[in-house]
Parts: structure tokens; C-alpha cells; sequence
């Protein structure tokens, strides 16, 4: 049985991470490492009911902890999903992205050599390449060229990666995803803050003229993408994860509206975000050629597929929405 350090597991990603290997993978044991920040719930993942799986609460920025975690497990694995992850956040406080995505990850990686790892796997994204006109794709030799403080954050993080890579050796794989959406996102980020919106007859904030474009993947599919590249990518190489899902943000919210027969109206739009990229879009056929991954929900039927979570789910996300976020949401969005 292979040990693998899961960190930012009670966020999003990583949650849908470890249920997927808990459920369909007996030969992966999970030590789950995370600060447990607002983006977190204690509660996505049960110990008790979650076979071969620890937990620690502890943050990435703290070395000496983060050290503890290396010498007390016999780690194989490290798959870095921690993350300040949200674009909006960094924008009010960048500092923050850089003590967690690039401090953080530099601890991971030092850890790591010392601890002779097997494989290290940092989660990264396609916002590190910039913004893309009408035309053209991301591929993995695209010039990065982030463009807010938290894909700033992630680049710096990537090449920090490639440098433990050139300079000691270390066998570090990197997967650079498009937007992902499903299960315990958290309503921040715009498909479930569409979706809640919705269903608590709020207006659905839109930036800008709204035309901006995500590619758009179910989480599911980038975490079978995660793990081809686990188990059988070239150490030292980038691979792009897509979901085949361009579509711009006012027809994504008009679909989700139309699929919860909310009106049109509850649309409203807003200003735009600060250096807000315009497009993105990815050439994955590397990850394709390699390891044979393709996605496997359209974007309609992932759609479909979250939205009856967030029906089925309601406690998990009214618990989130009567807390701390009511404070992010009135800074965010009241004077905007
Ligand atoms: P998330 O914000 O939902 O979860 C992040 C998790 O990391 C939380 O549980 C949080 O408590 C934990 N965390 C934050 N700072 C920490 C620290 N200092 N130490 C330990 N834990 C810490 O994020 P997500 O959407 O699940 O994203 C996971 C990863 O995937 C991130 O690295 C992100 O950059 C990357 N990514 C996300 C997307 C997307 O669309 N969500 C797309 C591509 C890549
Ligand atoms: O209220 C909103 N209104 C709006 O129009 C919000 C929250 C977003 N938007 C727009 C901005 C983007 O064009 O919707 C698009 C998607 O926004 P987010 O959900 O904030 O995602 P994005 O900024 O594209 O970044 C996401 O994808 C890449 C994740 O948050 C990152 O962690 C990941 O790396």
C-alpha cells in the first residue's frame, strides 16, 4: 500500500480526491494535511468511515509542523491541492497567496527531498498562462504569464517546482486544470454562487459585459486526470487538464437559470473584476496522447449532475452561506 500526503483535502478538489480513492483505490492510504480555512469543511470527510485516512490540521507555511507530519508517516506520495484559490481574495489580500502557494509549496518540496519521496504532484492551473483572445489554446510550452496576485502565486509555485526538478532531482509531475465545478465547491466561486443565488432569489452578479470564457470541467473527470498523471506521467513534465467546456459566463448562469426555472432577471450585472482575464481554453492533447484521458461529462450533464447536489445538500451549503461569508459577500459584492 502506497501513503500519500493529500494537502488542502477539506477544500473542494481535494475532498472529491479523497472520496474518489477512499471509495475505488484499497492500495492508496491518505494523510490528509490541511489549515482548515474558511474554503475548508471539517465535515466533507468523516474519519471514522474513511478507510486508511489521518488527518492534521496544520498549515503548509509552518515548516516545523509540516515537518512533524514527514516524520511521523512513511510518506510515498505528496499531491499539493492546498491553495489560496479564489481570484477575487487575492485581489484584497495578495499576501496570503504568497505565504500558502509559494511559501507553502516551498516547504512541501524541501520536505520532500529530505524525506526521499517517491512522487511529488503540485496542482496547478490554466490561469498561470495568462489570457487568450478569440482565438488559439493553452498548451504546456504556452509562456506563463499570470495576471492576478493568486495566478502570480500559482506560476511562481509551478517553477519553484521545475527548479526542484533541474536542481536536486526531485520527481515532481505538474497538472495545470481548467475551471472545475461539482460536488462541495464552495459558493464563491461562480457555478454554486449561481446556483445558491438562484435558489435564494438573490441577483446573480455578473462582471464586466459578461462574455468572458472559462472551459469548463466536471471535477470528477480532473481528478481521474490527476491521477493518470499520478501513476503514469514523465517526471519533470506539465500536463494540461481541459474539460472541452468553453462557454461565456452569461451563458453558463443563463443555463443554470433556465434549469432551476428561475428568471433571467435575477441577472444583474456588475463591475467588472480588476485585470479580469478574458478567455481560457486548453489544448490537453498531450495528457491524451500520453495516458489516454479524456473527459467524461459534457458540460449540460455535469450541470445537471451539481445542481441536484446542491438540491440534495442544502445543510452543507446554508451552513457555509449563515456564517463568516455573509461578511466576504457584503465586501465583495455591496458596493459594487
Ligand atoms: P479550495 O479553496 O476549495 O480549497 C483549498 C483547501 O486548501 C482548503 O481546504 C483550505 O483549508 C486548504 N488550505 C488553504 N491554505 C492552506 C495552508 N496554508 N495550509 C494547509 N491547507 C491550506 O480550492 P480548490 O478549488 O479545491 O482548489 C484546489 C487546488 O486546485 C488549488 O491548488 C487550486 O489552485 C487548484 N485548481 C483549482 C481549480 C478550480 O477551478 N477550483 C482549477 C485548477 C486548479
Ligand atoms: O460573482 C461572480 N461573477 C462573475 O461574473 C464570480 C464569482 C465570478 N464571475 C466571473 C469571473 C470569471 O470570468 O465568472 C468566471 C469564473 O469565476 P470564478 O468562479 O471566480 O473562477 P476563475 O476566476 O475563473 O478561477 C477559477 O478557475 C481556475 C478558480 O477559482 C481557480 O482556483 C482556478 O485556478
Amino acid at each position: 500500500m502506497k501513503t500519500c500526503l493529500v494537502t488542502g483535502g477539506l477544500g473542494f478538489i481535494g475532498t472529491n480526491f479523497i472520496k474518489y480513492i477512499a471509495a475505488h483505490r484499497k492500495d492508496i492510504a491518505i494523510t490528509n494535511v490541511d489549515s482548515v480555512t474558511y474554503a475548508a469543511n471539517p465535515c466533507n470527510i468523516d474519519e471514522k468511515s474513511t478507510p486508511h485516512y489521518k488527518f492534521y490540521k496544520v498549515d503548509i507555511a509552518n515548516n516545523d509542523e509540516l515537518g512533524d507530519v514527514f516524520r511521523e508517516n512513511k510518506i510515498d506520495y505528496v499531491v499539493n491541492f492546498a491553495a489560496e484559490s479564489h481570484v477575487d481574495r487575492s485581489i484584497l489580500n495578495p499576501s496570503l497567496f504568497v505565504k500558502t502557494n509559494i511559501e507553502g509549496t516551498l516547504n512541501l518540496l524541501k520536505l520532500s527531498l529530505e524525506y526521499k519521496i517517491e512522487k511529488f504532484l503540485q496542482i496547478s492551473t490554466d490561469e498561470v498562462y495568462g489570457s487568450l483572445g478569440e482565438d488559439g489554446l493553452f498548451t504546456e510550452i504556452t509562456p506563463l504569464s499570470p495576471r492576478s496576485p493568486y495566478s502570480a502565486s500559482k506560476a511562481s509555485a509551478d517553477m519553484l517546482v521545475m527548479s526542484f526538478f533541474h536542481t536536486f532531482g526531485l520527481p515532481v509531475l505538474i497538472t495545470r486544470c481548467s475551471n472545475n465545478y461539482g460536488p462541495y465547491q464552495f459558493p464563491e466561486k461562480l457555478i454554486p454562487l449561481t446556483i445558491i443565488n438562484a435558489l435564494t432569489g438573490k441577483d446573480i452578479p455578473l462582471y464586466g459585459d459578461g462574455k468572458n470564457i472559462r472551459d469548463w470541467i466536471y471535477v470528477a473527470d480532473h481528478i481521474r486526470g490527476v491521477l493518470d498523471v499520478l501513476e503514469q506521467g514523465r517526471f519533470g513534465e506539465i500536463y494540461n487538464i481541459g474539460g472541452c467546456g468553453e462557454m461565456q459566463n452569461i451563458d453558463i448562469i443563463s443555463l443554470i437559470l433556465k434549469k432551476l426555472n428561475k428568471p433571467l432577471s435575477l441577472i444583474k450585472y456588475v463591475k467588472d473584476r480588476a485585470g479580469h482575464d478574458r478567455r481560457y481554453a486548453m489544448d490537453f492533447s498531450k495528457i491524451t496522447k500520453e495516458l489516454g484521458f479524456t473527459p467524461e461529462l459534457n458540460l449540460n450533464d455535469g450541470l445537471d449532475s451539481t445542481i441536484s447536489w446542491y438540491l440534495e445538500n442544502e445543510d452543507w451549503w446554508k451552513k457555509i452561506i449563515s456564517g463568516d461569508y455573509r461578511n466576504y459577500y457584503k465586501t465583495m459584492y455591496e458596493m459594487r
